[in-house]
């Protein structure tokens, strides 16, 4: 069984990171371990306010430490989103000591969604993330976040495919041999992903239907999906759309209930597709 570890903080309520990366790639057959940066009450996306917070920053090197005497390895290392530029500095240090030939480093560097910075994040705390994305293999920043990682205005949701792929051409120059771009859209119709692939100087590009609406959570199920769909021996190209299909069907399975569910994406109902999709 192939084995990764996620770390990213706990919202208890709300559905993303942990949350929502630990049951989908358990459901694709991985184990998946987990070092929670934080622990929140709820997310930090609109509609919530008043948040509790709590940091476990300085719990993850005594985790570390005991993992490495026990001689854990994994598969990959998956980071999503992290609280403060003392946690990129010790997840640095968890790559030097965890990675291993062979494995994967999966940054999604979360930033910001519709060209803002999500709250408490700023561009110094990008400049660092940076450094992250220059240890990975694999990146897959949303468009306000790839304008954010190269610290220029956000080009808006509507850019050009020569744009993006500057964006991915430029963010590749980090480092990572795999850049995914979300959220990139042509036209109102489709919306999808674009990657570069640093090595054969490859583009994909692969878009779904465009569902109107703002699904927050869609990212970090993009980012699990992908992280599974690669850890399982997948190729890039089929990876992406794995993780393209399943994060549209679950903003399919949104719409109607926004009402109540307006937080996260209903992505429970769905987990079945995704053990389909990939068997
Ligand atoms: O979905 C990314 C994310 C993860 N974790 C927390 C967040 C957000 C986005 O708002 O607030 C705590």
């Amino acid at each position: 069984m192939k084995r990764i570890v996620s770390i990213q903080d706990i919202s208890c309520f709300g559905k993303c990171s942990l949350t929502v990366a630990l049951p989908i790639t358990s459901a694709m057959g991985i184990e998946t371990c987990v070092i929670p940066t934080a622990v929140l009450s709820t997310h930090t996306g609109s509609g919530f306010e008043g948040y509790t917070y709590h940091d476990l920053t300085s719990d993850i090197p005594a985790i570390a430490a005991h993992w490495k005497r026990l001689g854990l390895q994994f598969d990959a290392v998956c980071t999503g989103y992290l609280g403060s530029l003392e946690q990129i500095k010790i997840v640095l240090d968890f790559f030097d000591d965890f990675a291993a030939k062979g494995n994967k480093i999966i940054v999604d560097p979360v930033l910001g969604d519709k060209g803002i910075y999500y709250k408490g994040f700023n561009d110094t705390f990008a400049h660092e993330m940076r450094k992250l994305c220059s240890k990975a293999d694999v990146i897959m920043p949303n468009l306000t976040e790839a304008s954010l990682l190269l610290g220029e205005p956000y080009c808006g949701e509507c850019c050009g495919e020569e744009q993006v792929k500057d964006l991915l051409k430029r963010l590749s120059d980090l480092g990572a041999r795999h850049v995914i771009i979300t959220g990139v859209a042509f036209d109102e119709r489709r919306q999808g992903v674009m990657s570069f692939d640093r090595e054969t100087g490859e583009y994909y590009t692969y878009l779904s239907e465009n569902i109107p609406g703002y699904f927050h959570s869609t990212g970090d199920v993009f980012s699990a999906t992908l992280a599974g769909a690669l850890v399982k021996g997948f190729p890039l190209d089929k990876s992406i759309r794995i993780a393209v299909d399943f994060t549209v069907d679950c903003i399919r399975h949104t719409v109607g209930h926004e009402k109540e569910h307006w937080y996260s994406v209903r992505f429970e109902e769905c987990i079945p597709d995704l053990i389909g999709m990939i068997s």
